[in-house]
């Protein structure tokens, strides 16, 4: 068993595990070392990404996970800049950062854990929650259709953007490999087991 797995703080069968690995075994495979990447992160189940990789590592303020990219980008160009973020707070509250991302079109690679809740708040209707869903906020069932971030990402300039899914891991890497040699901004948008909250 290798190290980081001992040490995983997430519910057993979370998506998240094997979203971090797939982005490990990406840069393995392209040869893209420690020193020559950094990951940008922020609040969410999902959080902790940046502690399982070696690599430079920014845990930001609450929603700036895009601009602080942005910042990494422009201050070293030569860096590769990856940076995770989730469905509640990437598509919801902080959303206008991902339209102007894909409207500057910088270098950055941005990994979406979607798992279509809020999860860490503990079971919330998020924007990717699919309409007929249960969740704390929408105890009956979700009235709105879910945001396509695909389709949002295309219409803002964004010219990769794909979805990915965190239990084809093979597929999933291969994307996340595509989106890295991309040299433009690139959302990948891989759909996320939540054993605990995410039921449908
Ligand atoms: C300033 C601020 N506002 C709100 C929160 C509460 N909060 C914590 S995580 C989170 C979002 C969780 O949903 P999502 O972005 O989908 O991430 P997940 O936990 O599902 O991976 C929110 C709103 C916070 N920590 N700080
Ligand atoms: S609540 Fe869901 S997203 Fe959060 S750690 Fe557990 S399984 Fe993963
Ligand atoms: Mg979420």
């Amino acid at each position: 068993m290798r190290s980081w797995l001992n040490n995983i703080q997430w519910c057993p069968g979370c998506g998240d595990t094997l979203i971090i690995w797939a982005i490990k075994k990406a840069f393995e495979e392209l040869w893209i070392e420690s020193h020559q990447r950094v990951v940008v992160s922020w609040v969410g189940c999902s959080w902790k990404a940046s502690q399982y990789i070696d690599w430079y590592a920014a845990e930001t303020l609450h929603g700036r996970t895009l601009p602080f990219a942005t910042w990494v980008k422009l201050a070293n160009p030569e860096l590769t800049v990856l940076a995770t973020w989730w469905d509640g707070d990437g598509y919801g509250i902080w959303v206008w950062h991902f339209i102007h991302a894909c409207k500057r079109d910088l270098d950055i690679t941005y990994i979406v854990m979607d798992n279509e809740n809020y999860a860490l708040t503990t079971w919330q209707a998020s924007p990717t929650t699919p309409i007929w869903a249960k969740t704390k906020t929408t105890p009956d069932w979700n009235t709105s259709e879910p945001f396509n971030p695909i389709a949002i990402a295309q219409n803002a300039g964004c010219r990769f953007a794909k979805t990915a899914d965190s239990i084809k891991f093979v597929e999933m890497k291969e994307i996340i490999k595509e989106a890295i040699e991309h040299k433009w901004f690139s959302l990948v948008n891989v759909r996320q087991a939540c054993p605990s909250y995410k039921r449908w």
